[in-house]
């Protein structure tokens, strides 16, 4: 069995194959680790809580436990001599980092806010992301819970935003995005890189999971975004197309 344990939040069952966690970050760690070829312990984690930055993904590894998703790809690329990304030029990866930003730190807040803030997803968030926590303790969990990611989401600036203001900045960077992908097939060409697992894992967790999200469409209105979609789930996750 690997030493290299890999803990990640619950996944999420689908008509469209589901995916294997509900957290954009831990599933840009799985598709790295699959993508490198690194052989890994991929363990549900209920909470973030356990991670050493209270949040997920995190590793443990000869002893140590590291978190925050780019740090742990950068440790393992280093630790295992694999790196999906060795064929990148210098400008491609700073454009790669520029595309890594947009998803996390902007684009991820609108998930975010669709997720924890619309009503008609409370229910099914309390079914997912909050899924394998035993229900006495979710009870109790869930509105704590939902009052702290609010006040990340103020924090942040995102949940500061109208529900329309906060779907034109989605729209912008949706646009942005299908349009650095262009005919593909690739964010970067012919081979694919880390920096498709960073999108892929947060429009992923639009498109291929049970929330409603005005995203959706906006996705849907580029069919190279789509197509790119399932080619990558093709590729990293066959079992699941
Ligand atoms: N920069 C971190 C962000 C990780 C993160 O925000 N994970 C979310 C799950 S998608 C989390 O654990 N949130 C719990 C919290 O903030 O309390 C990374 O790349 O791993």
């Amino acid at each position: 069995m690997s030493e290299l344990k890999a803990y990640h939040l619950p996944g999420v069952s689908g008509t469209d194959g589901g995916l294997v966690t509900v957290s954009p970050f831990c599933l840009k760690l799985d598709s790295f680790l699959r993508m490198a070829g690194i052989e890994h312990q991929s363990i549900t984690a209920s909470t973030p809580f356990p991670g050493p930055k209270k949040k997920a993904p995190w590793i443990e590894y000869q002893g140590r436990t590291l978190g925050d998703s780019t740090l742990i790809i950068d440790f393992l690329k280093s630790e295992f001599g694999k790196d999906p990304d060795a064929h990148l030029t210098d400008a491609q990866r700073g454009t790669g980092i520029a595309i890594q930003r947009l998803i996390e730190e902007n684009l991820y807040w609108a998930m975010v806010y669709d997720r924890w803030c619309r009503e008609e997803n409370w229910p099914i968030l309390k079914g997912t992301v909050l899924g394998s926590i035993p229900a006495p303790i979710r009870m109790a969990l869930a509105p704590i819970a939902r009052r702290g990611v609010k006040k990340q989401l103020s924090g942040h600036g995102m949940g500061l935003h109208s529900p329309a203001e906060i779907e034109t900045i989605a729209a912008k960077d949706i646009g942005a995005l299908a349009a650095i992908l262009s005919g593909g097939p690739w964010f970067f060409g012919a081979s694919i890189s880390s920096t498709d697992a960073a999108v892929y894992s947060l429009l992923a967790n639009i498109m291929f999971v049970p929330f409603s999200s005005p995203m959706k469409a906006m996705i849907e209105a580029h069919p190279t975004l789509i197509e790119w979609l399932h080619r990558f789930r093709r590729e990293i996750y066959p079992e699941r197309s």
